[in-house]
């Protein structure tokens, strides 16, 4: 059986991962690969309703606004599963390692914050959009008005995304962001993705490790 890749875009805020995850599915659909946008937290379920209130200055303990970050990933996977099984490009705007950076960089230890996640369905593709500036971040717009929008904090969560960026062997894509025109990002992701969206996968999804 083929399958449609799972393809998921990891980095800070601002970096444009909303604006470039929305325009390949576009981009995927004009050129007829089914495609379907899957967005961590997903704040339209119970539980990202509660991750949205606590996002916007509602109070919770690490561990708790941790596991339900993760619990809202959970909910969503027989649908990401169901989406790649039926043959569109699964399109994920943050996942598993935007779960374990955040948290880890308020101080929860890393295999902790690892845990819950174990088991879910693994991206076949990563790409990590980086500023070669952190402070560039803060010139986009909307800058500042969520909890972890801050230029101190951003810096503890891009070390945290870069340990697994090492520990990927390479595997991981990364797209430098800073200055670039949103046509000029499209293209270097088309690069990466496209044929794979055109031939589809043929291994099975692999349950997520580490
Ligand atoms: P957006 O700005 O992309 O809506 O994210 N976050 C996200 C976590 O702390 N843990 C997670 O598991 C995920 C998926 C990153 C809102 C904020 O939520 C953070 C920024
Ligand atoms: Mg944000």
């Amino acid at each position: 059986m083929t399958r449609g890749p799972i393809i998921l875009f990891e980095g800070l805020d601002r970096t444009g991962k909303s604006t470039q995850t929305e325009s390949l599915v576009d981009a995927l659909r004009r050129v007829g690969i089914g495609a379907e946008l899957f967005r961590f937290p997903n704040r339209e379920t119970g539980l990202g309703k509660m991750i949205n209130a606590y996002l916007t200055g509602g109070s919770l303990n690490d561990e708790t606004a941790h596991l339900l970050f993760s619990a809202n990933r959970w909910e969503c996977k027989d649908a990401l599963v169901a989406s790649s099984e039926a043959g569109n490009a699964v399109v994920i705007d943050r996942y598993i390692f935007s779960g374990v950076a955040y948290s880890a960089a308020k101080g929860l230890e890393r295999e902790w914050c690892v845990s819950p996640d174990l088991g879910l369905p693994s991206p076949d593709i990563v790409i990590f959009f980086k500023f070669k500036d952190t402070a560039k971040a803060t010139e986009r717009g909307q800058y500042g008005e969520e909890r972890y929008e801050k230029v101190e904090f951003q810096k503890l969560v891009r070390h945290e995304f870069e340990k697994f960026e090492e520990e990927s062997s390479g595997s991981w894509n990364v797209v430098y962001v800073d200055d670039k025109p949103i046509a000029e990002v499209a293209e270097e992701v088309w690069q990466i993705v496209g044929s794979v969206c055109e031939k589809g996968i043929e291994d099975e999804i692999r349950p997520f490790q580490w």
